[in-house]
């Protein structure tokens, strides 16, 4: 059966921390500043392979990391970048925030990537932060945090042929053969009750075939199970119509499905078409052969016969399907619209609260966590620098007009302060 969807938490690699040291020469008493900034933080980043089908992989497993930036060293040495985590997942992929269902991504093209969560930034060393007026900053800064998130993956179906036929054709049987797909595969009717996707490989080309399930007379309205699967192949490119050689007029029914195929949808009866006749191994089989030829030549449908068993024929029909595909358009497969991706929309934007229990306030925002986790507020040089930040954004004054008096306590995020102003 089809795995067609997982929630995982993803979480990019935190930045490492700026280093505070100085140049130490001889005969020179006092260096330089000379801390390196901390590495970025490894991304987190999906991307397309096409040799996926599933997405069972992420049963057994749903945390993934990207590795953490190092800390900068002295002789303004730059701490080494984290990890980028690549994460493979099958063509037609689509990526929500679990919590919003917000598209994040839709997958489809080989090799394709998007990156989910980004790597914190480095800290900055204390070179960055020498001036004319300081000379021998002792400040750096900490390494931000990863971005973290919870999202779900769903696979859309994304085939370049679909496998329409009655039940017991032989569809999975063919599906088996030529992919590493594994179909359940029985003796009897509605074998298959969730489409099977298997990728086929040939020469270092690949295509995408649907196995739905059995179609049967009034499938349209929904009789049997055909009906919710037939839009998935109303997307693929080319229709390949499997017909019943055991059965007593593979004939009959080729045309019922096909009058099926109408009533459904316009799209899917205008879509190309090509007759496979399987089953061949069996003498009944071969005997239907002439008058389903002459038939398919009499629409204009190329005609093929094999056996899904023997594997007879099958090697030439799937460089046949390579051909025509070869002469069909690509379809469209975007069909929302891709947003841009921003975990924080007004990075400036803050929010002062009043904490009931007690005389603190709170401070929150995307630029005030930034700067509570970035600062080591243990360091004078540093906290005068985080405070300066906070005058030019407003924050200062917002808190007094909201009443914050000296010896108050203020929040920024989770960081305890003592206001002094
Ligand atoms: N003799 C012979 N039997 C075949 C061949 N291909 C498939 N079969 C048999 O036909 C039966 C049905 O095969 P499936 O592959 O399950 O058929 P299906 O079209 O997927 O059927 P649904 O899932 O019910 O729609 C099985 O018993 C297969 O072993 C073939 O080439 N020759
Ligand atoms: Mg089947």
């Amino acid at each position: 059966m089809l795995f067609d969807e997982a929630k995982i938490f993803v979480k990019a690699g935190d930045g490492g921390d700026g280093m505070v040291a100085f140049r130490r020469e001889k005969f020179v008493p006092y260096g330089g500043p000379a801390g390196g900034h901390g590495g970025k933080g490894g991304d987190v980043i999906f991307q397309v392979d096409p040799q996926l089908n599933t997405l069972v992989h992420f049963k057994k497993r749903s945390h993934f990391k990207a590795g953490r930036g190092e800390r900068g060293g002295g002789k303004n040495m730059t701490g080494a970048a984290g990890e980028d985590r690549i994460i493979p997942v099958p063509p037609g992929t689509v990526i929500r925030h679990a919590e919003t269902g917000r598209l994040l991504a839709d997958l489809t093209e080989a090799d394709q990537q998007t990156v989910i969560v980004h790597g914190g930034q480095g800290g900055r060393g204390n070179t960055a932060f020498k001036s004319s007026t300081n000379q021998a900053p002792k400040i750096a800064e900490r390494g931000l945090p990863g971005e973290e998130l919870w999202i779900t993956l769903e696979l859309k179906l994304i085939a370049d042929v679909g496998l329409v036929g009655v039940p017991n054709a032989g569809k999975s049987t063919f599906l088996s053969v030529v992919s590493a797909a594994r179909p359940k595969i029985a003796d009897y009717p509605f074998t298959t009750l969730q489409p099977n996707l298997g990728v086929v490989v040939m020469e270092h080309r690949s295509l995408v075939l649907a196995d739905i399930p059995g179609l049967i007379e009034g499938a349209h309205e929904g009789t049997g199970l055909g009906h919710q699967f037939l839009r998935h192949i109303e997307r693929s490119r080319l229709l390949l119509h499997l017909l019943n050689g055991a059965a007593p007029d593979p004939l009959a029914e080729f045309e019922q499905i096909n009058q099926e195929l109408t009533l459904f949808s316009q799209k899917l009866a205008q879509k190309p078409q090509i007759v496979v006749l399987n089953k061949i191994d069996l003498p009944q089989a071969q005997a239907h052969w002439p008058a389903i030829q002459a038939r398919a030549q009499a629409l204009g449908l190329p005609a093929y016969q094999i056996s899904a068993v023997t594997q007879k024929g099958v090697q030439g029909l799937i460089a046949k399907l390579f051909e025509h595909l070869d002469d069909l358009p690509q379809e469209e497969l975007f069909e929302e619209e891709m947003p841009v991706f921003t975990l924080d929309q007004s990075k400036d934007h803050f929010e002062i609260e009043k904490l009931v229990d007690g005389d603190g306030w709170r401070v929150t925002g995307p630029r005030i966590k930034q700067l509570s986790i970035q600062t080591y507020w243990g360091v004078d040089q540093a906290a005068m620098r985080a405070h300066q930040i906070l005058e030019k954004m407003g924050v200062n004054q917002a808190l007094r007009d909201a009443g914050v008096e000296p010896g108050d306590t203020v929040f920024l995020h989770d960081v305890e302060l003592e206001w002094a102003w």
